[in-house]
């Protein structure tokens, strides 16, 4: 858990390769904290005390402005999205309160990362990636392919990329170290993980935040697909569930515009469509089988991006970013 701070001022990709990228995308030096931990997006860090000792029971939240695509980290940075999937977290984890308590104390955070970071209180972690699914796509539409099921859930037949589900499906997975892909687990795999009694609290929680999102989202024009929700357990004695991390960013889930759903092929990507479009263009001169790190993004498609990150939050939110 305690992946080293990288050397040569790089970070590690999801395929554990090594893609050099800007020195400001890198886990800053904060005084009073101390960091513990980056994945490819967020930093974390344990606040240090008057005393100089580690706070134990806290944990500083830092969303970079790192864009992964095509298991590539994109440079430059995007300006601006740690920032816009901050707030947004934060508006959803107000929007899900009747379901679930969550893990943020303060965004009273220092200002090096003022608006983009939140302090929140640190919990055992679940070792299980709790995703739901709304609609049809990626690694749930080739089990469907496959077996007429998604983690063991019988859908109807004649259902095509991109189909809305019934009701959302509870598809978990294993946390992968970053480097490694997840696996799917079977629901007896969550169960000797969890404990058969959370591991129904997770699923029935993961595919609730799911259905709320898509009951708010569908008012503002977009569709969430899919989402990944990370819990903890309360470490105060309660032991109840909490939600942590980020929640129904476009990072944890797949926006799509509703305007362009159309079931039968795969769906632009809210997001990373212009990164996506730009890197697999002509244009780009990039031959991503060859196995090389893609170009230098251009001003006009990271400006793009930015403006896609915040045109979510507005639409979402109905607030000005
Ligand atoms: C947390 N990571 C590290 C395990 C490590 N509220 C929290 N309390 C304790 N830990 C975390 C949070 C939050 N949010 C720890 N991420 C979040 C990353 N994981 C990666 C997978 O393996």
């Amino acid at each position: 858990m305690n992946l080293p701070v990288p050397p040569e001022r790089t970070l590690p990709d999801q395929l554990g390769r090594w893609q050099a990228v800007r020195v400001t995308d890198l886990p800053i030096d904060l005084p009073g904290y101390e960091h513990i931990y980056s994945g490819k997006v967020r930093d974390l860090y344990a606040p240090v005390g008057d005393d100089g000792q580690v706070v134990e029971d806290q944990l500083l939240l830092v969303a970079s402005n790192r864009l992964s695509a095509y298991d590539w980290m994109m440079s430059p940075e995007i300006p601006d999205k740690g920032a816009v999937l901050t707030r947004l977290s934060l508006w959803w984890f107000d929007q899900l309160a009747d379901l679930v308590p969550n893990h943020v104390i303060s965004t009273d955070v220092p200002d090096a990362v003022a608006g983009r970071a939140v302090l929140v209180r640190r919990l055992d972690m679940l070792k299980v990636e709790a995703i739901a699914r709304a609609y049809l796509t990626g690694g749930g539409l080739e089990e469907y392919r496959e077996k007429g099921s998604v983690s063991g859930v019988v859908l109807p037949d004649g259902l095509v990329d991109g189909s809305q589900l019934p009701e959302p499906v509870f598809t978990p997975t294993t946390k992968a170290p970053v480097g490694e892909h997840d696996l799917p687990m079977s629901p007896d795999e969550v169960e000797a993980e969890l404990g058969a009694e959370v591991a129904a609290e997770v699923s029935r929680l993961t595919r609730a935040i799911l259905a709320r999102g898509n009951e708010i989202a569908a008012e503002r024009g977009i569709l969430i697909a899919d989402t990944k929700v990370e819990f903890g357990l309360s470490s105060d004695g309660t032991g109840g569930l909490v939600l942590a991390d980020e929640v129904l960013t476009p990072d944890s889930s797949r926006f799509w515009p509703a305007e362009r759903w159309e079931p039968g092929h795969p769906q632009p990507s809210y997001d990373k469509q212009f990164v996506r479009d730009w890197l697999t263009s002509p244009e780009s001169g990039w031959d991503r089988k060859a196995g090389g790190p893609p170009p230098e993004l251009p001003q006009h498609v990271v400006d793009q991006t930015r403006a896609k990150y915040v045109e979510a939050y507005e639409r979402l939110t109905g607030e000005t970013f």
